[in-house]
């Protein structure tokens, strides 16, 4: 039966925007909404108003921030691809203020953060990447002569929301355990909430996956408001499942089968990484239904052959030694097993699915899992077209 719903934005010319700034047929775009909306269980008609969502464009004004880090949040932000993530974060964002991207210096920047405030006032979104150091007022590391804490405060005052971006910004992350003579966190560096006393949205991950980002600010775009989150801060969407619960190395674990030393026999067939220090089963994180930068399967850390080091999951990441057997939190057969008819990984939007489960408001992390599933079934299905067609012409 025909989708009327979808029918009725065929010609729609920001709808046909949209397909062409993410880098898909129209009918490609829409008949992934309709996936996504259904992957959902959202009411008839919905999908409709998931491709609108995801068509408009508002364009808030984002002033991003840098202090303790590695530039790493940045960096995966700008390796992304299926759609170019910079495509997509400049068609949705006014990126006004980013200390790394910026080609001006000095006081052009300084006057252009304090004018894209002034003149958004109340409507800018602030994104913090990095740690925040503390100690001894906060003098390891000013910028323009303030020091972090400063700007953190007079920048978070008039925005709309908050976004901390990586783990450093969340919670302190890799610059708050740096032992300095034994004694950890020498600068103090803290996470954003922990300086403004308040919580803020938290993005964790060194460095986080791009689309978690990417579809907390669509949500943003789209309703108004900050997609639900855990009691970290962190939207559910992307962290309310763990990683072990996900992995496709999880059959290997049930069935006792164990890497025991990289190299070794068992970790070149792809065994379970739980003896080698794997910290899936106690880290919240969407990393194996998304995977990173869209180059396809087995591109994240599990995936590569390198244990999860829990780099989403304060007192895990950067605290508990890879050396350490994580804690199993949690038995249960895992929610999303891929199905077996498609072959992993060669869908070009699982990215984006991301972004769209976030809008449809998933709270569950297999939300990407089911949408990646539903947008290869797609791909094999145009593939199998593609097929009949050049053998009917072969004939
Ligand atoms: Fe680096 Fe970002 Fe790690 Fe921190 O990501 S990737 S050290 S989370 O703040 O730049
Ligand atoms: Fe995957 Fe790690 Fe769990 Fe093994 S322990 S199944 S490698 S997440
Ligand atoms: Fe980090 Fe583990 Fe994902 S190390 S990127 S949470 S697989």
């Amino acid at each position: 039966m025909a989708n009327t719903s979808l029918l009725k934005l065929e010609g729609d010319a920001s709808i046909a925007t949209a397909s062409n700034r993410l880098g898909m047929p129209r009918r490609e775009f829409l008949q992934f909404c309709a996936t996504v909306a259904a992957s959902l269980g959202l009411p008839p008609g919905a999908e409709a108003a998931v491709a609108e969502a995801v068509a408009a464009k508002k364009r808030p004004s984002v002033i991003w921030l840098h202090f303790q880090e590695c530039t790493g949040c940045t960096e995966s932000m700008l390796r992304a691809e299926h759609p170019t993530l910079e495509r997509l974060i400049l068609d949705v964002i006014s990126l006004d203020y980013h200390e790394t991207l910026f080609a001006a210096a000095g006081h052009q920047v300084e006057r252009a953060r304090k004018t894209a405030m002034a003149e958004n006032k109340g409507s800018y979104i602030l994104v913090v990447e990095g740690a925040i150091p503390t100690r001894d007022g906060g003098i390891y590391c000013k910028i323009g002569g303030q020091t972090a804490i400063e700007l953190t405060k007079e920048c978070a005052a008039d925005a709309a929301a908050v976004i901390a971006i990586g783990s450093c910004a969340s919670w302190g992350g890799m610059p708050s355990i740096m032992p300095s003579n034994g004694a950890p966190n020498p600068t103090g560096a803290s996470g954003v909430a922990a300086v403004l006393g308040k919580p803020v949205v938290t993005i964790p991950g060194c460095p986080p996956n791009p689309y978690n980002f990417l579809s907390t600010v669509v949500h943003f775009l789209t309703f108004g408001t900050l997609p639900a989150v855990d009691e970290l801060g962190r939207p559910k969407f992307a962290y309310s499942r763990l990683i072990h619960e996900n992995c496709e190395r999880r059959a290997h674990f049930d069935a006792g089968r164990f890497a025991i030393e990289f190299g070794d026999e068992g970790h070149r067939k792809g065994y379970c990484l739980y003896k080698l220090g794997c910290k899936g089963p106690e880290t919240y994180a969407n990393c194996p239904s998304i995977l990173f930068g869209d180059a396809g399967a087995g591109t994240w850390p599990v995936g590569c052959g390198c244990p999860c080091i829990g780099c989403t999951e304060q007192g895990v990441g950067f605290s508990k030694p890879i050396h350490m057997l994580a804690k199993v939190k949690n038995v249960d057969p895992p929610q999303q097993y891929p199905r077996i008819v498609e072959e992993k990984g060669i869908g070009a939007t699982m990215g984006s699915a991301a972004v769209l489960a976030a809008v449809g408001g998933v709270a569950a992390g297999g939300g990407a899992m089911v949408a990646r599933n539903l947008g290869l079934s797609y791909k094999a299905e145009e593939a199998e077209k593609a097929r009949a067609a050049s053998e009917k012409t072969e004939v």
